[in-house]
C-alpha cells in the first residue's frame, strides 16, 4: 500500500479556537457530582462511553448465558443421577437441575435441562456473541481508526444501546418467567405449539426481535460512517483492516437482519393467531421456517467471525511489527465473505430438503473456504520471519488461528452431503460451532480487549495475569469441547440431558474443561478489575501501532478524540518506514529509515 500524501485540508487553526483544537480532557473524566455523570452517561452520544457502556452489558450477558452454560455441563458430568425423593426412596432422576429445584419427575427435569441450554444458547448468541466486537469495539475505535470524532449517526447510536437493552429486559423477563424450551433456533411447530398461550415463548421472540434493530441500526450507522468520515488522506486502502472487517460485517447486518425481523415477527402472528404460516396443521409448511431462520442465521454466523477477524488482522500486524501480508487479499475476502454467506443457508437443512438442493448448497458451502483460507494464509505470511512479541493480546491472536483453524475444517465435514447426514444433529455439530463462536469470536474478542484495554481506560493491565488467563482458557476450552467432536461422530445426539455409559469419559473431561474455563475468564475480570483500580498509567501507544488511534489520540483519548484533526501521511502497517509516533524509537529499532520516504 503506497503512503498517503500529508493532508489536503488545512490544518492551521489558530490554537485553541475554531473547529481544529482540542484542549478538554479525557473522555471518562466525571461531571461535577455523581448524578451529573449518570445522567451524562445515560444521554451520551460520544461513540466512546456508548462503546463502553455495550461492552459492560455485553459482558453482563456473558456472564449470564456462562452461568447457564455451567448448569448444562454440571448436568452433563453424570448420566444419571440419583436422589432422594419427599418419601424417603433412592430414585434415579438423571437430573441434577432436577434435583436442585426439587423436580422428581424426569419428563419436567429433562424439560428444564432444555430451557437452561435453550436460554444459554440465546443469550451467548444474539446478546453477546453479534453485538460483541462491533457494538462495544467497533464503537469506540471506528471513528478513532478513521480519524473522525464521532459516528456518522450519534443519537441513532445511543438509541441502538437502548434498543439493546430494551431486547434485554423481554430476554431475561422471560427467563425469570420460566424461560422456553424452543432451542435459540425456535424451529416450528414446535415454537408454534409448546406452552400454549404462554406469553413468555413470545416474550423471548419478541426479544430476538427487538435485538435486530439494535443491530440493523448500528450496521447503517457504521456503513455511512466508512464512506463519509474517512480523515484527509485515507483512501479505502489505507484504512486499516479492522475497518473492512466491520465493513463487511455491517453490509451483512443491515442486509441479513430484516430478515430474522419478518421472520419472528410471522412466529410470533402464527402463535397468537394461528395463521398457518408455519404450522402443518394449518396448511403451513414448517421448513418454510428453516429456511426462512437460517436465510438469516447463516450470513450471520459471519457477522459473528468478520469482527474477530478484523481484530486479529490488528493484533498480528502490531505485534509482528510488519506490514500485513496481502492487505488487498484480505480486505477484499471480507466482502467475498459476506457476499458468499448469502447463499449458503441450506447446509443447516440437508436432512430436510430435496436432494438436489441439498447437493447444491453443499456445492456452494464449499465456496466459504477460499476467502476464509486466504485469510489464514496471509495471517501466517505475516507471521512468518517475524520477530514475534508474545504478549497477551498476540497470544490470543495465535490461539485464535489454531482454534479457528479447527472450526473452519471441521466446517467442511459438515458442509458435505454425505458426511453430515450422519453428523447433523449431533455433538459434531456443537462442537465446530463452539470452536468457531468461541474459540475464534470469543477468543479474539478477548484478546482484543486486552489489546485495546490501554487506550479504552488508560489503564495497564497486568501481563502475567493475561498470560495465565490465556493458558487456562486456551486449556479449558479444548478439553471442553475437542471431545465433543469424538462423541458426536460416536452419535452423542445434541440437547439431550442423559447419556449412555459409552459416552462418559468425553462428557467428563468436557465438564472438567468448561470449569478450568472459567477459572481462566475468572482470571482475566480479576485482572481487569484490578487495571482499573491499581493499573500503571498507559502511554498512548504502548504496542506502538501505526493506526490513528495510537498515533494521533490520547489514553484514554479526550471527548473530541484527537487534539488535531488528524491527517494521515502513511498506511496502517507501514512498520518498515515509520517508527511509530508517541513511542521510544530507541524500542524499535529494527529498519526504521523514517525520514527518506518520499511523500
Ligand atoms: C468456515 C467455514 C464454515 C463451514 C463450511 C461451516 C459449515 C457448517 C454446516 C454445514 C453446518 C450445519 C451442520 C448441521 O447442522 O448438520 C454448520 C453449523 C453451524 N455453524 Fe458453521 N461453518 C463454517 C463456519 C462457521 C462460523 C465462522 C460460524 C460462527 C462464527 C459457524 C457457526 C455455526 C453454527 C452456529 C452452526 C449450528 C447451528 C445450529 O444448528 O444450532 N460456522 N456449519
Ligand atoms: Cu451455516
Amino acid at each position: 500500500m503506497a503512503s498517503i500524501s500529508s493532508g489536503t485540508k488545512g490544518l492551521d487553526h489558530a490554537h485553541g479556537h475554531g473547529h481544529g483544537h482540542h484542549d478538554e480532557g479525557s473522555y471518562l473524566t466525571p461531571k461535577s457530582t455523581a448524578w451529573a455523570t449518570v445522567i451524562d452517561w445515560a444521554t451520551t452520544v460520544d461513540h466512546k462511553k456508548i462503546g463502553v457502556m455495550y461492552l459492560f452489558a455485553i459482558l453482563f450477558m456473558f456472564f449470564i448465558g456462562g452461568l447457564a452454560a455451567i448448569v448444562v455441563r454440571l448436568e452433563l458430568f453424570e448420566p444419571t443421577r440419583t436422589m432422594i425423593d419427599a418419601a424417603g426412596n433412592t430414585q434415579t432422576t438423571g437430573h441434577l437441575i432436577g434435583a436442585v429445584m426439587g423436580e422428581t419427575d424426569l419428563l419436567k427435569a429433562n424439560n428444564l435441562y432444555n430451557r437452561v441450554f435453550t436460554l444459554h444458547g440465546l443469550i451467548m448468541v444474539f446478546l453477546v456473541i453479534v453485538p460483541s466486537i462491533p457494538a462495544s469495539l467497533g464503537n469506540f475505535l471506528i471513528p478513532l481508526m478513521l480519524g473522525a470524532k464521532d459516528v456518522a449517526f450519534p443519537k441513532l447510536n445511543l438509541l441502538s444501546w437502548y434498543i439493546y437493552v430494551f431486547g434485554s429486559l423481554f430476554a431475561i423477563g422471560s427467563a425469570l418467567g420460566g424461560g422456553v424450551d424452543t432451542g435459540w433456533t425456535f424451529y416450528t411447530p414446535y415454537s408454534t405449539l409448546t406452552e400454549e398461550g404462554h406469553w413468555r415463548v413470545v416474550a423471548m421472540i419478541a426479544a430476538a426481535f427487538i435485538l435486530g434493530f439494535s443491530s440493523i441500526l448500528t450496521g447503517l450507522n457504521f456503513v455511512v460512517t466508512v464512506h463519509k468520515l474517512r480523515a484527509p488522506g485515507m483512501g479505502w486502502f489505507d484504512m486499516p483492516l479492522f475497518i473492512w472487517g466491520m465493513y463487511g460485517t455491517a453490509i451483512i447486518q443491515v442486509l441479513a437482519t430484516p430478515v430474522i425481523g419478518i421472520t419472528l415477527l410471522l412466529l410470533i402472528f402464527e402463535r397468537l393467531f394461528n395463521i398457518g404460516i408455519f404450522d402443518p396443521r394449518l396448511g403451513g409448511d414448517p421448513v418454510l421456517f428453516q429456511h426462512f431462520f437460517w436465510f438469516y442465521s447463516h450470513p450471520v454466523v459471519y457477522v459473528m467471525i468478520l469482527p474477530g477477524m478484523a481484530v486479529i488482522s490488528e493484533m498480528i500486524a502490531v505485534f509482528c511489527r510488519k506490514k500485513i501480508f496481502g492487505y488487498r487479499a484480505v480486505a477484499f475476502s471480507s466482502l467475498a465473505i459476506a457476499g458468499i454467506s448469502f447463499i449458503v443457508w441450506g447446509h443447516h437443512m440437508f436432512t430436510s430438503e430435496g436432494e438436489l438442493s441439498a447437493a447444491i448448497f453443499s456445492a456452494l458451502t464449499f465456496l466459504v473456504a477460499l476467502p476464509s483460507a486466504v485469510k489464514v494464509f496471509n495471517w501466517i505470511g505475516t507471521l512468518y520471519g517475524a520477530s514475534i512479541d508474545l504478549k497477551t493480546p498476540m497470544v490470543y491472536a495465535l490461539g485464535f488461528l489454531f482454534l479457528f483453524s479447527i472450526g473452519g475444517l471441521t466446517g467442511l465435514f459438515l458442509g458435505a452431503l454425505s458426511t453430515d447426514l450422519h453428523l447433523h444433529d449431533t455433538y459434531f455439530v456443537v462442537a465446530h460451532f463452539h470452536y468457531v463462536m468461541m474459540g475464534s469470536t470469543i477468543v479474539a474478542f478477548v484478546g482484543a480487549l486486552h489489546h485495546w484495554w490501554p487506550k479504552m481506560f488508560g489503564k495497564m493491565y497486568n501481563e502475567s495475569a493475561g498470560l495465565l488467563g490465556f493458558a487456562l482458557v486456551f486449556i479449558g476450552f479444548n478439553a471442553t469441547f475437542f471431545p465433543q467432536f469424538i462423541m458426536g461422530a460416536h452419535g452423542m445426539p445434541r440437547r439431550y440431558a442423559s447419556y449412555t455409559h459409552d459416552f462418559d469419559i468425553y462428557h467428563k473431561i468436557s465438564t472438567i474443561g468448561s470449569l478450568i474455563l472459567l477459572a481462566g475468564f475468572l482470571v482475566h475480570l480479576a485482572n481487569f478489575i484490578h487495571s482499573l483500580v491499581a493499573g500503571p498509567k498507559a502511554p498512548p501507544n504502548p504496542w506502538g501501532g501505526l493506526t490513528l488511534e495510537w498515533t494521533d489520540a490520547d489514553s484514554p483519548p479526550i471527548t473530541h478524540n484527537f487534539h488535531h484533526e488528524p491527517v494521515v501521511t502513511h498506511g496502517p502497517y507501514d512498520f518498515d518506514d515509520v517508527v511509530p509516533p508517541q513511542t521510544n524509537p530507541a524500542d524499535f529499532p529494527l529498519p526504521a529509515p523514517a525520514k527518506s520516504r518520499g511523500h
